[in-house]
């Protein structure tokens, strides 16, 4: 008879907890945990990773992260699943583009793969940092869980200095992607619920004193520094060679902030200007590209630079077609490509934070963006937990990309029932928004009361842009109704129409008129634009949607799987005779302020 290990022990209770889970979920990894990476070389842990889909969290469980890497002869109890052999997987990737039997598979799956590193010099420190994980993330080093992190499209870091020892190290990462009612977003969605570890993870090595956040911004005509750092350092340096710049700032409580008499060159998008920034404190040293410029909404009207600025955008998700939720730079150019084709000064980045190269490009482009967090439609409002997550969300993105000029919105919210329970979480999510970053406007899309013909929802008066998704000539009949809704809402403050569009199939499949076809998208381009110009107080449109994007929800004949609101198709390539409409708008646009 072989010998039983302390982990057989237990192997009937462990069959009957339902509880497994809590140990696990401290979502201990937070905003609070990040480092600033920007500029940093770290090393790459993508390729090939050990994987396996575990519908009934069996490796929790039976905690399949204690098992030893042997040979098979040399086990002594049966095993369910070895992390050390088996299939592998590339990460980034989305398992549902992987294989079809992983196509509609919700729960955890795990990823396991060696790691040798060398004796760590006196005081330095490692992080991991893994670029976005599809939804609660659980991370093993060595048999030790080492925390989670919730929300599944923004960083997160762990410091693993004392977790990896010389040699060959072992890790495991269990990722769940369950739609439940408490996260954020919650069960039902109109894009795909995509799983797996779909952006890069890294592995950087600091000095004892780490640089944590870094803020550079033009604010009240200066530009102002603010560097956190966590480990002993008295003082940081900011150079900004091109200005000039070359200033100690000294650090109080791990904190320091600098401001700066210097006039940069405005960053916009006809001049999409960036600065070299290099902060050193404690022997640790960053860089970034940062763009200096305002962004402000005076009554009605958004100015940029002290210029007014009409938002000609366009909503895109992050998605494709083969490789789901997973981002190239080649895939980011053709949007942006697309974009500038379009004529589009902006976009939306709808409805989750998108790859960081996004914004990274976009300030190199000069493209204006909308940033999201996924509450959407009914959030678990009244959840104290849930509220927790959104606000750390919010934190993680805003950390994350506060350094982007291109960035001018951060959206808290996406349609979402006028509830006590929901004003309560939202003003604490604009709570957060301003103290992380005072100098960006804040939106979500609002609600218009459909009987009374007005924007009306107690939000529009907490943020600074309202958006307005309006779908008429497709779920809303009547164009005049739109203008009257502009008569009577009479907003004090921006109106930016953040969704507006009709499916067309433009595939064989599509049909020659009426609902989905193309033709008929297209008239109600036509229409929304001509109704559209004559409302006085819209400051920006962006369309659903640049590319048809694939959904669970939608199932008809011309859909087939996708939201076919896109003015391209789901092949990023084929353009719809929409396309051509809203550019000759946006064409005319710039004609206009061209003249003016
Ligand atoms: C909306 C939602 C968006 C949907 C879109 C549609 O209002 O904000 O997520 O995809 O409508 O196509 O219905």
């Amino acid at each position: 008879m072989l010998e039983r290990s302390d982990l057989a022990e237990n192997a009937l209770q462990c069959l009957h907890d339902e509880d497994y889970d809590r140990p696990f979920n401290l979502q201990n990894l937070n905003a609070e945990t990040l480092i600033f990476t920007r500029g940093r070389q770290g090393l790459s842990l993508d390729g090939d990773w050990n994987f396996c889909v575990d519908l009934l969290d069996t490796g929790l469980r039976q905690k399949w992260f204690s098992m030893l890497p042997e040979a098979p002869e040399d086990r002594i109890e049966p095993w369910d699943y070895d992390p050390y052999q088996g299939e592998t997987v590339p990460v980034p990737s989305c398992w549902q583009m992987l294989k079809e039997k992983w196509y509609f598979f919700e729960g955890s799956a795990w990823y396991t793969r060696s790691l040798t590193v060398d004796e760590l010099a006196g005081g330095r420190r490692r992080f991991l940092r893994i670029g976005a994980a599809q939804y609660d993330c659980k991370v093993f080093i060595n048999g030790a869980f080492i925390g989670n992190h919730y929300g599944g499209s923004t960083p997160f870091c762990v410091e693993v200095s004392d977790a990896l020892r010389a040699g060959e190290n072992w890790i495991m990462l269990c990722v769940n992607n369950t739609r439940t009612l408490d996260r954020v977003p919650m069960r039902n969605t109109d894009w795909f619920n995509y799983g797996g570890v779909y952006r890069e993870v890294s592995l950087y090595e600091t000095p004892a004193t780490v640089i944590r956040g870094l803020f550079a911004r033009l604010s009240e005509g200066r530009v102002k520094v603010t560097v956190e750092v966590d480990g002993p350092s008295e003082a940081a340096r900011v150079v900004i060679a091109e200005l000039g710049v070359d200033e100690s700032l000294a650090l109080d409580l791990g904190r320091g902030e600098v401001d700066l008499d210097v006039s940069p060159e405005l960053w916009a998008p006809d001049h999409p200007k960036l600065y070299d920034i290099r902060v050193e404190a404690g022997g640790d040293v960053v860089h970034d590209r940062v763009g200096f410029r305002t962004i402000e909404r005076r009554g009605t009207d958004l100015y940029l630079n002290g210029q007014p600025l009409f938002l000609r955008g366009i909503s895109v998700h992050e998605d494709d077609e083969l490789r789901g939720k997973c981002t190239s730079e080649a895939d980011l150019r053709q949007r942006f490509a697309h974009a500038r084709d379009l004529g589009c000064n902006f976009l939306r980045l709808a409805h989750y934070p998108h790859h960081e190269m996004a914004a990274e490009l976009a300030d190199e482009l000069g493209f204006l963006l909308w940033e999201e967090i996924p509450v959407y439609w009914a959030i678990d409002f009244a959840n104290p937990a849930t509220r927790r997550d959104a606000e750390n969300q919010l934190r993680e993105l805003i950390r994350r990309d506060r350094n982007r000029a291109s960035v001018i919105i951060w959206s808290i919210g996406n349609e979402n029932p006028d509830t006590d329970a929901r004003l309560d979480f939202m003003r604490g999510l604009t709570d957060v928004a301003r103290e992380e970053d005072p100098t960006r406007l804040i939106s979500a899309a609002c609600l218009v009361n459909h009987a009374r013909l007005k924007i009306e929802d107690r939000l529009a008066r907490h943020i600074d842009v309202i958006g307005l998704n309006e779908y008429y000539g497709w779920y809303e009949e009547n164009f005049d109704e739109l203008i009257e809704i502009g008569r009577n809402s009479d907003p004090d403050r921006p109106v930016v129409i953040s969704e507006t569009g009709a499916d067309g199939d433009h595939t064989v499949h599509g049909p020659e008129k009426g609902l989905f076809s193309i033709s008929y998208q297209r008239e109600v381009y036509e229409k929304q634009i001509e109704t559209l110009s004559r409302l006085s107080y819209i400051r920006g449109i962006s369309p659903w949607i640049l590319y048809d994007f694939r959904v669970e929800r939608r199932q008809n004949v011309f859909q087939r799987g996708f939201n076919r609101k896109g003015l391209i198709g789901a092949d990023k390539t084929t353009r719809k005779p929409a396309f051509e409409v809203l550019r000759a708008f946006y064409e005319g646009l710039k004609a206009k302020d061209d003249i003016a």
